[in-house]
């Protein structure tokens, strides 16, 4: 039997925070209480790959396939959100043209798998819903017509973090002050040829699944954390610009400053959390440890600072390092955990160009 006449497949990679995403003031539209900024992963390494297609003969419903196994489509759903307004951006494109196939109205099928363990603890919904929304903008031949930013804010409606993987390189996902949300999207900061220099290593420390799902451990956060308000209000504006800044000139001293010190002004406002909340566990603290002493070494030699350590709401460490570094970080990990089960590492030597 033939293949449905309309299909698409494209792929979207994995982002890391250096200024992390942590705390909404709109939950339904997810509108974030403050700035991020991450670095998309190489697509070689991390992603999630997806296949839409529609097809008249469908039957009634849409249907989702994720690693496989069939997931149910729930009405109030983010992805529901999201499918709803892809085919929306389709159908005013079919009203200017009526020569278009009625795409709009047919029933999709989506398929998506991540080229990565889910067990290996690492965020998927961020390449999920990223490759989502460029397949379905694929499919319904809206690109380039509608831009990446744009994009984006329909992504951010599937998982926040999912906005800033549209684009390759550094990428910044603005807040935005309006209600409706019109102006939170993602922005690029500068390519991932702009400093080919950066790499970055996945240490999974643990793959076991995180105790507190984001969504839920952030918004306790922001109902009982003191320290979120500073953090919105005084800690993040100034280390959006001076991490920016610090990109442009390719300066890693300050972006390992800048990413070390936000990871741990996360930290501590998920400890601040009533009850608090751990991501972090002792082989993640021995790690900081052990990349703050590196760092102490190499600058009171005269030199810079070797890697910068992140965390997401998990513990498993991303370190970021010039490729000159890569190799001695990997094996002083290597050596000081014999133990933990690094078999996982990944090695993520260049990032990639975020969907395609
Ligand atoms: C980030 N994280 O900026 C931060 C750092 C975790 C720690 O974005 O509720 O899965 O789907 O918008 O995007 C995790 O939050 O949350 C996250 P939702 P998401 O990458």
């Amino acid at each position: 039997m033939a293949g449905p006449k309309y299909s698409a497949t494209c792929s979207a990679p994995v982002n890391i925070a250096v200024i992390k995403y942590w705390g909404k003031r709109d939950t339904k539209l997810i509108l974030p209480t403050n700035d991020s900024l991450s670095v998309t992963l190489d697509q070689d390494h991390l992603r999630s790959v997806t296949t839409a297609s529609a097809d008249e003969s469908y039957g009634g419903k849409d249907r989702l396939w994720l690693n496989g196994v069939e997931e149910e489509i729930a009405e109030q759903g983010r992805l529901r959100t999201c499918i709803d307004e892809m085919r929306k951006m389709r159908s005013d494109k079919e009203a200017g043209d009526d020569k278009l196939p009625k795409l709009s109205s047919w029933p999709l099928h989506i398929c998506s798998e991540n080229n990565f363990p889910t067990a290996a603890g690492l965020a998927s919904s961020a390449s999920g819903f990223a490759a989502l929304i460029y397949t379905l903008a694929t499919l319904f031949g809206l690109l380039p017509a509608v831009d990446n930013s744009q994009l984006s804010r329909i992504a951010r409606q599937g998982s926040g973090s999912a906005c800033r993987s549209l684009f390759g390189g550094f990428v910044a996902w603005q807040g935005g002050e309006k209600a409706d949300g019109s102006d939170s999207l993602a922005v690029q900061v500068a390519s991932r040829e702009h400093w080919p220099d950066l790499h970055a290593l996945i240490c999974v420390v643990s793959d076991a699944k995180k105790g507190t799902p984001s969504t839920a451990g952030m918004q306790r956060t922001v109902a009982t954390s003191p320290l979120l308000q500073h953090r919105i209000k005084d800690v993040v504006p100034a280390r959006m610009k001076s991490i920016s800044d610090a990109i442009q000139r390719r300066d890693f001293d300050s972006f390992a400053a800048i990413t070390m010190a936000d990871s741990n002004n996360f930290h501590a406002t998920c400890l601040d959390t009533t009850p608090p909340i751990f991501y972090m566990n002792d082989v993640s603290r021995a790690i900081v440890q052990l990349v703050e002493e590196l760092n102490r070494a190499s600058e009171e030699a005269g030199k810079g600072k070797v890697a910068a350590y992140t965390y997401d709401a998990g513990p498993n460490a991303v370190l970021y390092a010039p490729k000159e570094n890569v190799q001695l970080v990997l094996q002083l990990v290597r050596h000081y955990f014999p133990n933990a089960d690094f078999d996982d590492t990944f090695n993520l030597l260049g990032a990639g160009s975020g969907a395609s």
